[in-house]
């Protein structure tokens, strides 16, 4: 099974990179995170965001699996899918569920909202899609899976969490009913449309892909510097969004992962709150942020933006065992004379390191090192070796640090705009 991975804090351009990818493999399968993801892909020019749906779905003969790991909102979910065969991709039937999938119910949404709302200038900057009150519920050992929707009883366990939910919501003193009822109602007709889904056991059968020698791919979400574990806690998502989520996520051994590939921007963004040593107040932050359209593909938010960050790229290649990388966005910065990359932090007790601190807001700073910028737009049809000179010494600067290949630049948001080693 292959991986592939954001390095830094998400929107790294994984959608993108499915979707060049997907016609090599025969199963696509995501599995961490859920509506919190916004996944862009463009072809024929046309634009599509899919939230849920694996990036795999567009490709003929390809199953896109919902894994174990993910929390799905099956409102949502059902909008998605429904939006797309209106628009005449057949997609239903390409598409697989896990029985074990967490289910996010209209008052995991409310709560999500209620914790933002009592957290003050400490907000994590979440979605609100729901995301942390499901993971939270699954490790309690109280949630509810897909695979409960069949269950003759589901309705009294429905009602038995979210009577547990509005006791926290009551404390909270969160007023939701005017949202409530309207959102239960769009769940409940969902649950019918879900049920005609095609439900596997997922563990079986993506094991059982990998030993007719068929190809995987797990497709992740958000990424590695929003990891639950090694991200910048608290300010991450609730899943593991590093190489092993896609273990426990679907149920394949670690020994199975092959091709692991990491995929980071030619700079940085950041949405939401929390530390981003790197990130520019200044005009350039600014020009990253118009040139490269930086706004939520979920939320529509502003992105912060700032310059390369090697000690994280280099913390991101080593947790995730990444054997390649693939630079994103490279064309945002065709305009620019110089370009910065931060490769060493200096601390607020004066020492230096290239490591990424327990608190990224130890950093007092970072240390850049200053190359010359291509400044000059870039034919996509020409072969990698043939890229302009200061270019090509951007990657090849990144490549030596991290200590792996780069094989592929993408040059523009097609899929034609793309250049592979
Ligand atoms: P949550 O909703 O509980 O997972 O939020 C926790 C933190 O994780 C961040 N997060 C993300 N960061 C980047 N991209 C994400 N997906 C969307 C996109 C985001 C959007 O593709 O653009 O549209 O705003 C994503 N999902 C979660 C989040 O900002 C919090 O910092
Ligand atoms: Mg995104």
């Amino acid at each position: 099974m292959d991986i592939l991975l954001g390095m830094q804090w998400g929107d790294e351009g994984k959608g993108k990179v499915v979707d060049v990818l997907a016609p090599k493999y025969d199963v696509v399968a995501r599995f961490q995170g859920g509506p919190n993801a916004g996944h862009t892909l463009e072809f024929d020019g046309k634009k599509f965001v899919l939230h849920q749906i694996p990036s795999g779905v567009f490709q003929e003969g390809t199953s896109n699996i919902i894994g174990n790991g993910v929390v799905l909102d099956i409102r949502i979910f059902r909008e998605e899918i429904e939006k797309l065969e209106e628009s005449g991709y057949s997609v239903k039937d390409k598409i697989l569920l896990s029985k074990k999938t967490h289910l996010i119910i209209p008052s995991h949404r409310l709560l999500d909202a209620a914790y933002e709302q009592s957290k003050g200038d400490q907000k994590i900057g979440s979605t609100l899609k729901g995301i942390g009150p499901t993971y939270q519920d699954k490790s309690a050992r109280v949630g509810l899976r897909t695979g409960d929707l069949f269950a003759e009883n589901f309705k009294e366990k429905y009602e038995a969490l979210k009577a547990k939910h509005i006791e926290i919501l009551n404390f909270y003193k969160f007023d939701f009913s005017e949202q409530l009822p309207a959102m239960e109602e769009e769940f409940f007709s969902a649950v019918e449309y879900i049920k005609t889904l095609n439900f596997v056991n997922s563990e079986y059968y993506v094991n059982d892909a990998l030993k007719e020698g068929k190809k995987v791919l797990a497709e992740g979400a958000q990424g590695s510097l929003l990891d639950v574990d090694f991200g910048s806690y608290p300010f991450v998502t609730s899943s593991n969004t590093f190489a092993a989520g896609a273990s426990t996520g679907l149920g394949v051994a670690p020994n199975a992962q092959k091709n692991i590939y990491g995929i980071f921007k030619a700079y940085c963004t950041r949405v939401g709150s929390g530390p981003f040593p790197t990130e520019l107040f200044d005009k350039t932050g600014e020009e990253l942020q118009n040139l490269g359209h930086e706004f939520g593909a979920t939320t529509g938010r502003r992105r912060r933006c700032g310059w390369l960050d090697l000690p994280i790229l280099k913390y991101a290649v080593m947790l995730n065992g990444a054997t390649e990388l693939f630079m994103m966005k490279a064309d945002v910065m065709n305009t620019f004379e110089e370009i910065s990359i931060c490769t060493e932090y200096l601390l607020k007790d004066g020492t230096k390191t290239t490591e990424v601190p327990y608190d990224l807001e130890d950093i007092k700073e970072p240390i850049y090192t200053t190359l010359k910028g291509w400044n000059q737009e870039v034919d996509v049809k020409l072969p990698f070796d043939q890229l302009p000179k200061e270019l090509l010494d951007y990657v090849k600067f990144i490549e030596e640090y991290v200590g792996v290949p780069i094989t592929m630049v993408s040059m523009g948001p097609d899929r034609e705009e793309t250049i592979m080693k």
